[in-house]
């Protein structure tokens, strides 16, 4: 019985993939160089899940801090590398990013998350 087979797998796939709505993506990329970001404000609608890449583009390393109420989030690349975070956008507000290298203050900007 192969279209059994079929259910079941699609089943158990409608399983493993969860049943809540389908997440939306947004992808931003900021690049970092001596000394800020670019771009410095970011922009994502609540619900959606975002990737971001962190793209190095300076000589120095240099780390992105999200601070979020739920705690900060932080990714960081040395010169000429990439490094990549995911994350809800599940509060809305305006929240401040920043390089917690030493010495690297005045490298921040905001992500602003609207309602859709
Ligand atoms: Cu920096």
């Amino acid at each position: 019985m192969r279209w059994l087979r079929s259910l079941a797998c699609i089943t158990l796939l409608a399983i493993l993939s969860g049943c809540g709505p389908p997440l939306h993506e947004r992808s931003i990329t900021v690049e970092s160089t001596e000394m800020r970001f670019i771009p410095d404000r970011l922009e994502a609608t609540l619900g959606e899940q975002v990737f971001l890449n962190l793209r190095n583009t300076g000589k120095l390393g240099h780390s992105l801090t999200f601070q979020f109420p739920s705690g900060d989030r932080t990714i960081s690349a040395e010169g000429g590398m990439e490094a990549i975070m995911a994350f809800p956008a599940n509060v809305e507000g305006s929240f401040r990013f920043y390089c917690s290298v030493p010495g690297h203050a005045g490298m921040e900007g905001v992500i602003v998350i609207r309602k859709p």
